[in-house]
């Protein structure tokens, strides 16, 4: 039965070795909930750090800690103290972590942490591929494992492979400055499909995909390396029911049963009618913007008074990364702003902020939620943030006001929040009290709307989405509209072949016969592809002709002594048993016009270039800014079309070129003057640029044509690449 392989740097378990004796506690996460239907219910296995280094695992230990790991569905890669140093605190948390949260004044870039992150992916990689068998699929999550997909892909290049960056992707203008960003998307693109939290990341990807990377981006895929790859956004959402369920339960609770802190919570509720409280819960990190928070709740005590001895911030900080120096510092920073405002403003029977640094039970969480009039969270960034989807889901009375900063991911789903900017202390200080005074009505029409969208959208859902999209990710049909050109077809075709009196094959040449380049120089024939083509040209039934956009000086030369036909041009010229005809007398006279249209382009444009060839004009933007280019492509699309219509010239786009050319060379016209010299009763083209579109269009129906690469296409098969036509070519020899 085939199987999901989920891969995460951490496990969803807590491992503990007490003398000879290990104890295994799976965690109940949000995650480790979300893949449950993936890993638990359904054979899936989990791979990952157990967060004991091999120096802590004595040798004899090992294969007890990896057979109980097993019991729980995970198998656990070998990190040692240096792997933990180097890739998780070093890579990860000061350069990835930092980079993409848009920290670049704490982003370090150290060689050897780079060099360890680059070990322990292959790490992970190595463990994975071990567990690979047929049918199964990956699921890599987040930023500490971005160049395990590719090193899965290369090895297993039929697996289908997901990825879901939880952080958020940041924009160009951030990633460019990093000196590995190349290696970085190189990696990330080794899967079939790329998740983010929202549409911005997913944006930024892209836009640092098509300028750093240089790959061709339609929407949201990406064709790289012969694959389509397909980004997206899935929000993730929460277990709502654990968390609604907790809140009921604790309601319900007798005073007997309640929590030491909710009964600390309560005393300061009932100290008076309009006592409120504020909650602020995160993990201690420079990206949540505590001190900020901080600072805005002091200004909004100076700025309201009245609200003195009647409102009271719970601040609730779990440690984090503590061997990372920047989240010591926030550590220090964070205590002696709390100490100072609480200096300042405390009065005997009031301190205005309650800070606790450290985590907490699930139960005393569902306390704070549940006693909380209003959620504070002001990240300065934030890819999601489950803890304000957490505070919605616990206001069963759907009382309470939810105030969230426009940087967390989350902002984007939760519109009916109060948002704020949390760089701006004038507006949360007034977004603050517009909370604390809102009407219960407006209150419960806002919590309303919020609970029903993520309790909808749960982490479930969320997982199944993701997998979902993972499962149709390589159906490439339905974006090109052929289909694939499988074996079955093949053998179709093959003997389609054998049983023919003539049989006439069409090939092209760049991007078909030989890995597209747009040098000419570098067009040239390889040894292999000579002798294949000698073989084929031996076959008794079958003749072949080149069909080819290339200048026929070029073709000539390099295939001089072979006997086949050739089309030059775009279908300009063609050569039989050695000789050369111009297939239509041509007229040049438009070329003065157009070229000085064309030119004002190039001047425009910069790394736009214009070629003049003996029959067509191209104006290539490969190399200009994309973005750029682009735009450029749609101007000089309407002048040309404009300054061209009534005459026999036609405007064609293809791989970041456009080409003027006339009607009347085309090499579908080219193809159909070919047919006219015999009666082949078998025909074959395969092609892989827009000009054989015309070639897949003017043939006949029973025609079995096929196109090479992932683009929409006339053509009724595919074919990936260069080397599947030669394979091709191989059979029919
Ligand atoms: P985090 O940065 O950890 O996650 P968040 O999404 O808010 O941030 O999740 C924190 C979790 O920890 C919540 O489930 C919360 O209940 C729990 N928690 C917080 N404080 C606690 C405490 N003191 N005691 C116990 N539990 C506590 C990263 C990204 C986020 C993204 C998530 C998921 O940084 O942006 O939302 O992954 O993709």
């Amino acid at each position: 039965m085939s199987k999901t392989i989920i891969v995460s740097n951490r496990l969803p378990l807590q491992v503990k070795i007490d003398n000879e004796d290990i104890s295994v506690t799976p965690s109940v996460g949000g995650l480790a909930t979300g893949m449950k239907s993936v890993h638990r219910d359904s054979n899936g296995v989990w791979v990952g750090w157990t967060g004991l280094t091999t120096e802590e695992i004595d040798v004899g230990m090992q294969k007890k800690v990896d057979s109980a790991v097993r019991k729980e569905q995970c198998v656990a890669v070998d990190l040692s103290e240096d792997d933990i140093e180097h890739y998780y605190y070093g890579f990860s948390n000061k350069t990835l972590w930092p980079l993409f949260h848009y920290f670049l004044e704490y982003t370090e870039f150290e060689n050897e942490a780079w060099e360890s992150y680059k070990l322990v992916n292959e790490k992970f990689a190595k463990v994975v591929i071990d567990q690979i068998e047929e049918g199964d699929k990956v699921w890599v999550h987040d930023y500490q494992l971005l160049l395990l997909p590719q090193l899965i892909k290369a090895e297993k290049p039929d697996v289908p492979i997901g990825f879901f960056l939880h952080i958020p992707f940041p924009s160009y203008e951030i990633f460019r400055t990093f000196p590995k960003r190349k290696e970085i998307l190189e990696g990330m693109l080794g899967s079939d499909l790329l998740g983010f939290h929202t549409y911005d990341y997913e944006r930024h990807f892209l836009s640092s995909v098509k300028r750093i990377a240089n790959k061709e981006v339609k929407f949201n895929k990406i064709t790289h390396d012969h694959r389509i790859i397909k980004v997206d956004s899935f929000p993730m959402g929460i277990d709502y029911q654990k968390f609604e369920n907790a809140a009921k339960e604790n309601q319900e609770q007798s005073n007997k049963e309640k929590t030491k802190i909710q009964r600390r919570l309560d005393e300061h509720l009932n100290e008076s009618d309009s006592a409120k409280m504020v909650l602020s819960i995160d993990r201690l990190d420079y990206t949540k913007g505590i001190p900020n928070r901080i600072r805005a709740f002091e200004y909004f005590l100076n700025k309201y008074p009245e609200y003195k001895e009647k409102i009271r911030l719970i601040m609730l900080a779990v440690p984090s990364r503590s061997e990372v120096p920047q989240y010591r510092k926030l550590k220090r920073e964070t205590d002696e702003l709390v100490g100072r405002i609480n200096g300042k403003f405390s009065t005997v029977s009031w301190t205005p902020i309650w800070y606790f640094f450290r985590a907490m039970p699930f139960e005393n969480l569902i306390d704070l939620y549940t006693s909380s009039d209003v959620a504070l969270i002001t990240p300065v960034r934030d890819g999601m943030n489950l803890v304000a989807k957490e505070y919605i889901a616990t206001r069963t009375e759907q009382d309470g006001v939810l105030v969230l900063s426009e940087m967390a991911g989350a902002s984007k789903e939760l519109g009916e929040a109060l948002q704020i900017n949390p760089f701006n202390f004038e507006e949360i200080a007034d977004t603050l009290k517009q909370a604390l005074e809102m009407p219960l009505e407006e209150q419960k029409r806002r919590m309303k709307n919020l609970q029903k969208r993520i309790s909808r959208y749960t982490v479930e859902r969320w997982a199944e989405e993701f997998m979902t999209a993972l499962d149709t990710s390589q159906n490439f049909s339905q974006y090109i509209e052929a289909e694939r050109f499988t074996k079955k077809y093949q053998d179709q075709v093959l003997k389609a072949t054998k049983d023919s009196e003539a049989t006439l094959l069409l090939l092209g040449y760049n991007g078909t016969l030989v890995d597209y380049t747009y040098e000419t120089s570098d067009k040239k024939p390889d040894q292999e592809l000579l002798e294949l083509l000698t073989n084929v040209s031996k076959l008794p039934n079958v003749e072949f002709c080149i069909t080819s956009c290339s200048q026929k000086e070029d073709l000539d030369k390099w295939f001089k002594d072979m006997d086949c036909r050739i089309i030059s041009d775009h279908g300009a010229f063609y050569r039989k048993h050695n000789i050369w005809t111009e297939l239509e007398s041509l007229k040049k006279d438009w070329m003065e016009d157009v070229i000085s249209v064309l030119e004002t382009f190039v001047d425009r444009t910069p790394g736009s270039k214009l070629e003049i060839n003996p029959f067509s004009l191209s104006w290539y933007y490969g190399d200009a800014d994309i973005e750029l280019g682009e735009k450029r492509f749609i101007e000089i699309r309407t002048v040309l079309t404009s300054l061209t219509s009534n005459t026999d010239l036609s405007v064609f786009h293809g791989n970041k070129v456009v080409e003027v050319k006339s009607n009347k060379v085309s090499k579908g016209y080219a193809a159909v003057q070919i047919l006219k010299e015999k009666n082949f009763d078998n025909i074959i083209a395969i092609g892989d640029d827009w000009t054989d579109e015309y070639m897949f269009e003017d043939l006949p129906e029973d025609a079995h044509t096929i196109k090479v690469g992932l683009k929409k296409t006339n053509a009724k098969y595919y074919l990936t690449k260069v080397n599947e036509v030669r394979q091709f070519l191989e059979k029919m020899i």
